[in-house]
C-alpha cells in the first residue's frame, strides 16, 4: 500500500507546539496507512527532508497543512517542486487557507484536492478512493477541480469529538521529541497546546471559522480532555496547557467541569473565548476556573463601537460598556483578559475611517485605565471570504480583490496583509495605518505584555518609562525609541509569534 507523508510548514520562528492540524490527519488513518510527519517548524531544510523521503518512492500521498501567513511560505515552493519532480504524487490540502481560498489553489494546477474543513472522514476515504480507484466525488468536505470546474463537495456534519481516535504521540515522537514541543512560556516551563473543539456557533462577518463551520461547534467532554492533559503530564512532564480552540468556554458547565478535574494537577492554563458568553457566567464560575489554574484568556473584544460591533455581526448582545465592565469583572477573580481589537473597518469615507480609529484607541485607553493588567492584541482587518455578510458586501464593493494567482500569496505585501499588520484594503490609508500601528507601539512600550518571559524587569522599567510620555499625551507619531528598544530586546508580539 502507498505510504502517506503528511507536511505542518513552519508557522513559528521558534517554539514549535505540538502540530494538532496535523496530528489528526494522521490518527485518521493510524493502523491503517503508513505515513510520516515532517514539521516545517523543526526542520532546517523542510524540502530536503521531503524529497528524500519522496525518493524512495514509497510515498504516493502528500497531505499539507496550511493556514494563511507565513505557512504559505513553504507550502507553496515546496508543493510546486514537488509537483514537477513527483509529478505522479497526488497532492492534498486542508486547513483554513485552501478551504477559504479553494479556487486560488486548485488553479495553481500542483494541488489536487482540499479537504475543506474537517478532514477526519474525508481523508481517508479519499485515500481509500483513490487507492482502489473508485469514485470519490461523493466524499464529504471536498473541493476538487475536473474539467476546469471547481466543485464543492456537502459538508459533514461535525463528527462526535469523543469519538474520534486519540492522537498518535507517541509515533509523533519517532520523528520529533515530544519534550521539544512542550515548551516553555508565561503559563509554565513545558506547556502543551491542545484542542479541545471545533468550530464556534457564531457568525462573526470578520472571521475564517464561520465559512467553514457555519455556526456548529463540537466539544470533546472535560472528562476525555482530562485524560489526554494527563496522561501527556505524565509521560512527558507537561505542567501548563494552551488551548486553541477558537472558543473554548463555550458551555461554561464544560469549562467548570474541567476546572474541576484539573485543579489537583497544579497547572496553568489559557483559552480563547467570548466576552459576552462569558460575562454570563457565575461568579462561582469564574473563581473555580481561576483556582484550577486558568490564568489568562484570550477574548475577541473587537471594537468599543456597539454599531461597529453590529457590522461585525458580533452575535447581537456584546456591548461597549460591557467590554469595560467585563475586563474590571474578571479583575475581581485574577484572571487578565487578553482583548484583541480589529481596527480599520470599511466606512462610507476616509473621515469616517479615521475617526473610528480614533475612537478605538481611546477605547483601548479606558480598558487599560480600569484594569491595566488587560493585555492587548491589535489587528488590522483583513477581509476572509465570508460570503454574504454586510461587511464582506462592504469589502467587494470599495473593489478589493483577493490575490488571482496562488504565488501572489507569499509577497511580503499580502504576506502583511494575512498577518492582519498592513492588510492592503482601498479604504485604509497608509497614514491610518501608521497611527494604528504607531499606537501600539507605544502602548506595548506602556504596557509590556507578560507574555514575554525574556523581557526582566529592568528592561520592563525602561520602556516604560520612555512610552509613559507618549501614552499620556497621545504623542504616537514617530516612536523610534521604543521601536529601537523593542528591536534590541526583541518583544515579542504573541499575535505572531504565538500566544
Ligand atoms: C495554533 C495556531 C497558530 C499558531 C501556530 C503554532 C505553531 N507554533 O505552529 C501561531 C500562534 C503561530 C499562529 C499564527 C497565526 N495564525 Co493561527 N491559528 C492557530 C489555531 C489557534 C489552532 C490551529 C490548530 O491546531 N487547530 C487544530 C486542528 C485540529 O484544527 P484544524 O487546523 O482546523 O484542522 C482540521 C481541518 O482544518 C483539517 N485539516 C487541517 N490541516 C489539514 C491537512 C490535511 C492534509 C488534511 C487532509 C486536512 C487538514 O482537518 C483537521 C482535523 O479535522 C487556529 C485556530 C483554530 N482553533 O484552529 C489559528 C488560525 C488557523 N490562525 C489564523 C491566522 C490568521 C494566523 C496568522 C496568519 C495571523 C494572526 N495574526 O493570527 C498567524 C501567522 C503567524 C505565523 N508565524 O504563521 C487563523 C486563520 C484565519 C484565516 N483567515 O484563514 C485561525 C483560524 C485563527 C482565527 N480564528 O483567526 N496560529
Ligand atoms: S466568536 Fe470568535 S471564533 Fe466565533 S465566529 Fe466570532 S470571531 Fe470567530
Amino acid at each position: 500500500m502507498n505510504k502517506v507523508l503528511l507536511f505542518n510548514p513552519r508557522s513559528a520562528e521558534n517554539k514549535p507546539r505540538i502540530p494538532n492540524s496535523i496530528m489528526n490527519i494522521a490518527a485518521s488513518i493510524n493502523g491503517k496507512y503508513e505515513w510520516v510527519i515532517v514539521d516545517g517548524n523543526c526542520e532546517q531544510d523542510a524540502s530536503a527532508k521531503i524529497e528524500s523521503y519522496l525518493q524512495t518512492g514509497e510515498f504516493s500521498y502528500l497531505g499539507f497543512s496550511v493556514m494563511p501567513g507565513p505557512q504559505l511560505r513553504q507550502a507553496i515552493p515546496i508543493a510546486k517542486l514537488v509537483k514537477q519532480k513527483f509529478p505522479k504524487t497526488t497532492m492534498i490540502w486542508g486547513g483554513y487557507f485552501p478551504s477559504n481560498h479553494s479556487k486560488v489553489v486548485l488553479d495553481s494546477g500542483y494541488v489536487d484536492f482540499i479537504i475543506n474543513g474537517p478532514g477526519d472522514n474525508a481523508f481517508p476515504q479519499l485515500l481509500d478512493a483513490l487507492e482502489e480507484a473508485k469514485p470519490y466525488e461523493l466524499i464529504k468536505n471536498l473541493i476538487y477541480k475536473a474539467d476546469g470546474k471547481i466543485y464543492k463537495t456537502i459538508k459533514e456534519d461535525l463528527l462526535d469529538q469523543d469519538a474520534l481516535p486519540r492522537l498518535p504521540y507517541t509515533q509523533l515522537g519517532d520523528f520529533y521529541p515530544i519534550e521539544r514541543y512542550l515548551g516553555k512560556t508565561y503559563l509554565g516551563q513545558r506547556t502543551l497546546a491542545y484542542h479541545s473543539s471545533i468550530g464556534c456557533p457564531f457568525t462573526c462577518s470578520f472571521c475564517a471559522v464561520v465559512p467553514i463551520y457555519e455556526a456548529r461547534w463540537k466539544g470533546k467532554s472535560a472528562q476525555h480532555i482530562y485524560n489526554d492533559v494527563k496522561y501527556i503530564k505524565d509521560k512527558w512532564g507537561a505542567d501548563a496547557i494552551e488551548f486553541h480552540d477558537n472558543n473554548f468556554f463555550v458551555s461554561e458547565k464544560r469549562a467548570v467541569d474541567f476546572a474541576r478535574l484539573i485543579k489537583p494537577e497544579n497547572m496553568s492554563w489559557w483559552g480563547m473565548a467570548r466576552i459576552d458568553t462569558m460575562d454570563k457566567f457565575k461568579d462561582s464560575s469564574l473563581a473555580e476556573l481561576r483556582e484550577s489554574g486558568c490564568k489568562i484568556i484570550f477574548f475577541g473584544a473587537e471594537s468599543g463601537n456597539d454599531s461597529v460591533l453590529e457590522q461585525m455581526d458580533k452575535g447581537g448582545t456584546q456591548t461597549g460598556a460591557q467590554i469595560i465592565r467585563f475586563a474590571e469583572r474578571l479583575r475581581k477573580f485574577d484572571i487578565i483578559p487578553e482583548y484583541s481589537f480589529v481596527l480599520g473597518t470599511p466606512a462610507p469615507t476616509p473621515q469616517q475611517v479615521q475617526s473610528q480609529i480614533d475612537f478605538e484607541i481611546d477605547f483601548i485607553k479606558k480598558v487599560k485605565a480600569v484594569n491595566p493588567d488587560t493585555e492587548i492584541i491589535i489587528y488590522t482587518y483583513s477581509p476572509v471570504p465570508t460570503e454574504g455578510s454586510h461587511l464582506y458586501e462592504d469589502v467587494l464593493k470599495s473593489g478589493f480583490t483577493f490575490p488571482q494567482v496562488l504565488e501572489d500569496w507569499i509577497s511580503p505585501a499580502w504576506e502583511s496583509f494575512d498577518l492582519r499588520k498592513n492588510p492592503l484594503t482601498p479604504w485604509l490609508q497608509p497614514e491610518m495605518i501608521d497611527k494604528i500601528r504607531n499606537f501600539e507601539t507605544v502602548l506595548n512600550g506602556l504596557y509590556p505584555t507578560v507574555t514575554d518571559i525574556r523581557l526582566n524587569s529592568i528592561k520592563r522599567r525602561a520602556i516604560k518609562l520612555v512610552a509613559a510620555l507618549r501614552y499620556k499625551t497621545s504623542l504616537y507619531k514617530y516612536p523610534y525609541e521604543i521601536k529601537l528598544l523593542h528591536k534590541v530586546w526583541r518583544y515579542r508580539q504573541p499575535e505572531i509569534q504565538g500566544f
